[in-house]
C-alpha cells in the first residue's frame, strides 16, 4: 500500500515535469563567459525531421517517455551488424554552424518550421571534485536535450539561456550531445503565432560546458542602490555543499575590498559605501574589474556603475537629465541575412547605431544575447531590453503567463549586472482588454520585484480620435515611461498630411517613443509623396521630428528600425520581397537618406541636452 502511494507520487511528479513549460534545468549561472568553459560551438550534424520520426514511436508516444527510454534519434544508433536496420545517421548527415539559425544555412530550410535534430561530439575529462553544466545561450523554440543517449531536460522560449547539471553524467573521453530543436509556432506560446519577424530556428547562441567547483558562486548582483550614487548593493549566492563561507568583493580601482558572510542558504547581502568612483555613462563607459571570491570559488566580471531614475518628466542618468537618442534593432544581420552569429556581427550593428550618434538602443522584441549587452556596456550604449510578449498573446492561459514570467526572469537574472540596461520592457503593442491588463500588470509587478534599480516599461497601445493620437492605455499607470509605437505617415495619413495630427498623452511621465517609421526600398528614388521611396521615408522622419518636438515630456525615441529585416508578413514582390523595409540601412548595408536626417536631429538634441 505504502509503496503504491510513493509510486503514485513519483508518477504524478513525472507527469507534472513533462507537462510544464520546461524541466530538468538548474538555476542559471551568472556570468557564464567568466567561467572555465569548453565551447561546443562549431559544426554540428543535423537531421531534418518534419514528421518527428526521431521523437515519437508508431503509437505516437515519445520514445524518451517509454520504459527503455530508447528508440529516438538521440540514441545516435549505428547498425550493430549488416542485417541491422537503422533509418538515420548523424555521421553521414550534413552539418551546419552552431551558433546559427538553420534558415540562413540551407536554402531548403529557409522557410522551414518544425523539428531539426543536432548532434555534436566532444571530449571531456571530468574531475570528481568539480561540477559541470551544459549551457545553451538560446535555442528557438523548444529544445529537448540528451547527453550520451539520456535525456537531460527540455526548455521552451527561443531567446533565453538554460542549463543542465551534467555532473556525473560525462564520460572520460568521447561524449555526444543531441538537441531536438523545434521552432513550430503555437498560439499559446511567447511569442504567439503572429509576429513581424523571421522565425529563425535552431541553436542560435553559444553552447558551453562549464566547469565549476563543487561549491561555486552561482549568482551575484553588484549595482548602485536605487537612486543612490554612494552605495553598492546586491548579493552573492553560493550553491553546493559548503554554503557558509566568507566571500570577498574586491574592486581594486575603486579601493573596495570588503568581506561578507553567507548564511545557511549560501546567500550574503552586499552593501558597500562608495567614496569616489567614475560613473558609467555613454560618454564614459567605464567598466570596473570586479572580483568575487570565497574559499572555494572565484569569478571575475567587468561591471559599470550608474543610477537611472525618473523625476516628473525627466529621465535622470547619474542624477542628470538625459535625452535618449535611440534606434530599434532586431537580432539579425541584414547582410546574410540571419541571426547575429558572434561579436563581429554585433559590433557592426552597434557601430552603425554609434554612427547615427545614438546613446541608446532598443533591443526589440525579445532578449538579445548576453554578448550583445556586454558589448553595449563596453561601447557606451544604453539598452531597452524586452521580452516577446507581443501582440495577441493568450492572456487567459496560466501556462502562457508562467512562460512569459520565466522568460522575463531569465533575462533579468542574466543581465542584472549590465550597466547599459536601464529599461526592462514587459511587452509590445498588446491590445487592451481586462485579461490583458491583469496579465501585464502582474508581469510589471514581477519585474519590479526582481529589480528596483531600473525602469519598467512597455510599448503601450494608442488609438486615434479625429486628429488626436491618444495615449491612455491603463497599463501606463504601472510603468515608468510613456512609450508607444505611432505610425503617423505610414499606417495612417501620409508623409505630408501627417502634420495635421497631434499627441494627446494622459500621463505625466517621461515620453520615450518606441517606434515610428516608413518602408523605403534602398536605392528607389522618387518624390517625397511616393511610398517606398527613400525621399518619402526621409520626409516622414523630418515631419515626425516636428510632431514629436511638440511633446513637452519627450525624453527619447527609438525609431523603427536600424536595418531592413526579413519578415514573412511583407509579401510585396518588388518593394518588400519578404523584407520589412523600415530600416535606415538596406540589406546591402547602404545607408538610406533618412539615416542622415535622424543623425542630424540627434546631433541637435545632443547640443540641447548638454
Ligand atoms: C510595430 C511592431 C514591429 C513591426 C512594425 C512594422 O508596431 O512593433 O514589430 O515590425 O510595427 O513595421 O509594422
Amino acid at each position: 500500500m505504502k509503496r503504491n502511494f510513493s509510486v503514485n507520487i513519483l508518477l504524478a511528479c513525472l507527469l507534472l515535469a513533462f507537462a510544464g513549460t520546461a524541466f530538468g534545468q538548474t538555476t542559471l549561472i551568472q556570468n557564464i563567459y567568466g567561467r572555465t568553459n569548453l565551447s561546443l560551438d562549431g559544426r554540428w550534424n543535423y537531421i531534418v525531421d518534419p514528421y518527428e520520426l526521431g521523437y515519437y514511436n508508431y503509437r505516437h508516444q515519445p520514445f524518451d517517455q517509454t520504459p527503455s527510454g530508447k528508440g529516438g534519434f538521440y540514441d545516435d544508433k549505428k547498425p550493430d551488424n549488416k542485417t541491422d536496420l537503422v533509418e538515420y545517421s548523424f555521421d553521414l548527415s550534413q552539418n551546419m554552424n552552431v551558433p546559427g539559425d538553420w534558415n540562413s544555412q540551407s536554402t531548403k530550410l529557409e522557410v522551414y518550421e518544425g523539428t531539426v535534430w543536432f548532434r555534436q561530439k566532444f571530449n571531456a575529462d571530468p574531475k570528481t571534485d568539480k561540477k559541470y553544466f551544459l549551457y545553451f545561450g538560446a535555442v528557438n523554440y523548444e529544445a529537448h536535450v540528451y547527453l550520451n543517449g539520456k535525456k537531460l531536460g527540455m526548455h521552451k522560449g527561443g531567446f533565453t539561456p538554460f542549463q543542465f547539471d551534467v555532473t556525473g553524467k560525462l564520460k572520460a573521453g568521447e561524449n555526444f550531445v543531441v538537441v531536438k530543436a523545434d521552432n513550430t509556432r503555437h498560439q499559446d506560446d511567447i511569442p504567439t503565432v503572429n509576429t513581424d519577424w523571421w522565425n529563425y530556428g535552431g541553436i542560435t547562441r553559444d553552447v558551453m560546458l562549464a566547469e565549476v567547483p563543487v561549491t561555486y558562486i552561482a549568482d551575484y548582483k553588484i549595482q548602485l542602490a536605487k537612486g543612490n550614487m554612494n552605495r553598492l548593493e546586491g548579493f552573492v549566492q553560493l550553491a553546493g555543499t559548503e554554503l557558509g563561507q566568507q566571500v570577498t568583493v574586491n574592486i581594486p580601482e575603486a579601493g573596495i575590498n570588503q568581506k561578507f558572510t553567507t548564511d545557511a542558504s549560501g546567500r550574503a547581502f552586499i552593501s558597500i559605501p562608495v567614496k569616489k568612483i567614475s560613473y558609467w555613462s555613454p560618454e564614459n563607459p567605464k567598466l570596473y574589474h570586479v572580483e568575487i571570491s570565497g574559499s572555494t570559488d572565484k569569478v571575475i566580471d567587468r561591471i559599470g556603475f550608474r543610477t537611472i531614475e525618473t523625476k516628473g518628466q525627466d529621465i535622470l542618468l547619474n542624477g542628470k537629465s538625459i535625452f535618449l537618442r535611440g534606434i530599434s534593432l532586431h537580432d539579425e544581420n541584414p547582410l546574410i541575412p540571419g541571426r547575429l552569429r558572434g561579436q563581429g556581427d554585433m559590433r557592426m550593428m552597434l557601430q552603425w547605431a554609434k554612427e547615427l550618434n545614438c546613446n541608446y538602443v532598443r533591443l526589440a522584441h525579445y532578449p538579445h544575447s548576453e554578448e550583445m549587452v556586454r558589448l553595449a556596456d563596453e561601447m557606451g550604449l544604453l539598452v531597452w531590453a524586452e521580452v516577446p510578449v507581443y501582440w495577441t498573446i493568450s492572456w487567459l492561459n496560466t501556462e502562457t503567463y508562467q512562460n512569459a514570467e520565466q522568460q522575463l526572469s531569465d533575462l533579468m537574472i542574466r543581465d542584472k549586472n549590465r550597466s547599459s540596461v536601464i529599461v526592462w520592457s514587459i511587452g509590445n503593442e498588446t491590445p487592451i482588454s481586462d485579461p490583458r491588463n491583469i496579465f501585464m500588470n502582474k508581469l510589471a509587478a514581477k519585474a519590479r520585484s526582481l529589480d528596483d534599480t531600473r525602469l519598467v516599461a512597455a510599448a503601450l497601445e494608442v488609438h486615434r480620435k479625429d486628429k488626436d493620437i491618444v495615449i491612455e492605455d491603463p497599463l501606463g499607470d504601472k510603468l515608468d515611461l510613456v512609450s508607444f509605437n505611432e505610425y503617423a505617415g505610414w499606417y495612417f495619413s501620409n508623409s505630408t498630411d501627417m502634420l495635421n495630427y497631434k499627441f494627446d498623452i494622459r500621463f505625466n511621465k517621461p515620453v520615450v517613443i518606441t517606434e515610428f517609421g516608413a518602408d523605403a526600398l534602398g536605392g528607389f528614388h522618387a518624390d517625397a509623396e511616393t511610398r517606398w521611396s527613400e525621399e518619402y521615408q526621409e520626409l516622414l522622419y523630418k515631419n515626425q521630428f516636428k510632431m514629436l518636438s511638440a511633446i513637452t515630456g519627450l525624453r527619447g525615441m527609438t525609431p523603427w528600425i536600424l536595418t531592413d529585416f526579413r519578415s514573412p508578413r511583407r509579401p510585396h514582390p518588388y518593394y518588400q520581397d519578404y523584407w520589412n523595409r523600415k530600416g535606415l540601412i538596406s540589406e546591402t548595408g547602404k545607408k538610406k537618406k533618412a539615416f542622415f536626417a535622424l543623425k542630424a536631429f540627434y546631433d541637435d538634441m545632443q547640443i540641447k541636452f548638454k
